[in-house]
This record gives structure tokens, C-alpha cells and sequence, in this order.
């Protein structure tokens, strides 16, 4: 049976009662988006709520799907139903595709994990409501936790970690890891740290860099967020090859989510999330509005428009301040 020619509501369904292939549909209709996506959106919040959502970022190459197969593996193993979307690196900034020996996500996740990568190439922005669009759809399949995978650079992958409920950073030893991860903002969203590549040289030394960042932020009070609520990262030193540090990374997200519900943090953590999303979706039909108006415009007919009026003037049409 095709499952092209099913309704939404009747793909929703179907993802509930474990059908994966209406949860794979879903999510490739959630990546087109555009007015289905909206409405598999509508089915599936009041669905969601349960699947613990985790963030895994870190330099490109750092190990990060290897860690993840390996978290998986110890999920599976405790009787959880994990699942992961891999945000692909496809654009050759992020690194990720130049590196040869990188892991396919598919050839290291375990029996009964559901895996979805998505490319970010060609989404313009489009990420930012494709992400929570298909964590919710994991979210409403009863997947958890729900990983998301992505490379630490750029504000949107940022933001993607920042919006989980726990956001693993991956340092490895060398390069001065840790500072980079501090340079792109990381230092601040991360619940737990992983120095992996523990095997190699260097590690405890970014380990001991991560600390005396961690204390100097505490010192300055930089970690402290707008409720007064500290939680201090844990280091976790691991080996993503041979599975060295997986149970004790697994502990540590636990950990952070048992901190969050005994701390009112999980609940103000979601409504950022909403928010954010709110704020991605309200942009894009603001974006729709101005090119609209833009191309409309009969100011843009003149032979030498003043631009600041004529921005004015749009802008003006368009919040009808006219
Ligand atoms: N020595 C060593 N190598 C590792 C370890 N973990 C991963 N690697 C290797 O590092 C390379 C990159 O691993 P990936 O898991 O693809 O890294 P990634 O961070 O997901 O990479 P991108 O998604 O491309 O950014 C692979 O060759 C892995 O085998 C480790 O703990 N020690
Ligand atoms: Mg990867």
C-alpha cells in the first residue's frame, strides 16, 4: 500500500500505534513544508509532551553520530524508545561533507532506534520549522528521547541545541576545542559536556579548559539564569569507538532532566522553545508579506527610488500604518 495517497490525520494515526512508515511520511511532508506541514503541526501539538528532546552539537568530525549510535545502543538496552534526527552538514562550511571518513547515522544506530537525517542545504531558513516540526512528530509517535544531531556552527544549529531540553556539547582534544565551542556560543547552551576522542592525546587538557571556563563563568555569574537557578555541566571524558563514557554521558543527561523537573526549569525550557518556533513562523509570513509588496511595489517603478522612503513606505503598506 502506498502511503502517499493517506491523509495526514490518517498518517498521524498510524504513527501512534508504531507504524514507522507513516512516521518516515510524515516527516518527509514536515520537511517539504508549506500548508501540510502547518496542518501536521496542528494534529500532532497537542500530542506532544513526553519525549525527552536532546541536543548533541560539537565541531564537524568530532565524533558525534559515533556517540550517538553508542547513547542509542544504552537507551535501547534500558527499554527506551529512542529516536534520531541527523541534521546534515551538506553545505561545504559546516566541514562535515569534506570529511571523508564521517559516520553514516544509519550504520551505527541499533535495532528498534528510528533514524531520519535531514539535509540542510536548500532550506534557507527553512530549518528553523522543520526542526520542531519533526521533533514533534517523533514527540507525538512516542519516541524518546528524541536526538537531534548537529554540527555547532552557525546560529541556527545553535539555536536548534539551545531549543532541547538537554544540549550535549562534543569537544575533542586538540585544536583548542574548547575554546572554539566557546567562540560559537556553546559554552552557554550546554547541559553536558563530552570531551570525546578520550583515547587521543590532549584530552585531559580540554577537559581542564572547559573547567576553567565553567569556573569563570560561575565567577562572573554567567551561569546563573534570569531565575536565580545554577547547574553546573559535568565533563564526561569518553571514547565514542569503544563505547567508553556512553553510560556515564546517558547518567549525566538524566541527570539534567531530573534537575529540570525538580527545578520548574522544563516547563519554562518548552515555552522558550515554543516561542522560538513562534518567532520562526511569524518571521516567514512576514517574509512572504514584504517580498509580495515588494515586487508590487509601483515606488520600486521609479528610475531612482530614495531608499529609505520607499523602504518606509513598504513596510508601512504591509503593517497597514500607512
Ligand atoms: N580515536 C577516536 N576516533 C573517534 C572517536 N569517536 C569518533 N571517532 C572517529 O572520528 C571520525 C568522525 O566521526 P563521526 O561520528 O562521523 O563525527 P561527527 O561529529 O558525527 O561528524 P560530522 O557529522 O561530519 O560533523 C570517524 O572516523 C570516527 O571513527 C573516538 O572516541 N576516538
Ligand atoms: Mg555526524
Amino acid at each position: 500500500m502506498s502511503y502517499r495517497n493517506l491523509a495526514v490525520t490518517e498518517l498521524v494515526e498510524r504513527a501512534r500505534t508504531g507504524d514507522n512508515r507513516a512516521v518516515g511520511r510524515l516527516l518527509t511532508l514536515v520537511e517539504r513544508g508549506g500548508p501540510v506541514a502547518d496542518q501536521i503541526a496542528e494534529l500532532t501539538h497537542p500530542l506532544r509532551g513526553n519525549a525527552h528532546v536532546v541536543g548533541v552539537t560539537g565541531s564537524p568530525g568530532a565524533g558525534k553520530s559515533t556517540l550517538v549510535g553508542r547513547l542509542l545502543a544504552e537507551w535501547v538496552a534500558q527499554g527506551f524508545r529512542p529516536a534520531v534526527l541527523a541534521i546534515d552538514p551538506s553545505s561545504p562550511l559546516s566541514g562535515g561533507a569534506i570529511l571523508g571518513d564521517r559516520i553514516r547515522m544509519d550504520d551505527v544506530v541499533p535495532e528498534g532506534t528510528f533514524v531520519r537525517s535531514m539535509a540542510t542545504r536548500g532550506h534557507q531558513g527553512g530549518l528553523a520549522l522543520a526542526v520542531p516540526g519533526a521533533v514533534r512528530v517523533l514527540d507525538a509517535a512516542g519516541f524518546s528521547p528524541v536526538v537531534v544531531e548537529t554540527v555547532g556552527v552557525g546560529q541556527v544549529e545553535v539555536d536548534v541545541v539551545a531549543a532541547a531540553d538537554t544540549a550535549v556539547v562534543v569537544a575533542t582534544p586538540g585544536m583548542g576545542d574548547a575554546v572554539q565551542a566557546n567562540k560559537a556560543g556553546l559554552l552557554e547552551v550546554a547541559d553536558v559536556f563530552v570531551v570525546n576522542k578520550a583515547d587521543r592525546p590532549g584530552a585531559s587538557d580540554t577537559r581542564r579548559d572547559l573547567q576553567l571556563m565553567l569556573d569563570l563563568a560561575h565567577v562572573t555569574g554567567q551561569d546563573v539564569d534570569e531565575h536565580g537557578t545554577y547547574f553546573r555541566p559535568e565533563i564526561v571524558m569518553c571514547t565514542a569507538t569503544s563505547g567508553d563514557g556512553a553510560a556515564a554521558t546517558i547518567d549525566e543527561i538524566h541527570k539534567h532532566m531530573a534537575h529540570l523537573k525538580a527545578s520548574d526549569g522544563l516547563s519554562r525550557r518548552r515555552a522558550l522553545r515554543v516561542r522560538a518556533e513562534v518567532r520562526s513562523r511569524a518571521e516567514r509570513i512576514l517574509m512572504d508579506h514584504l517580498d509580495r509588496a515588494i515586487s508590487e511595489s509601483d515606488l520600486l517603478t521609479d528610475a531612482d527610488p530614495n531608499p529609505v522612503s520607499t523602504a518606509e513606505s513598504i513596510v508601512s503598506r504591509i503593517t497597514g500604518n500607512d
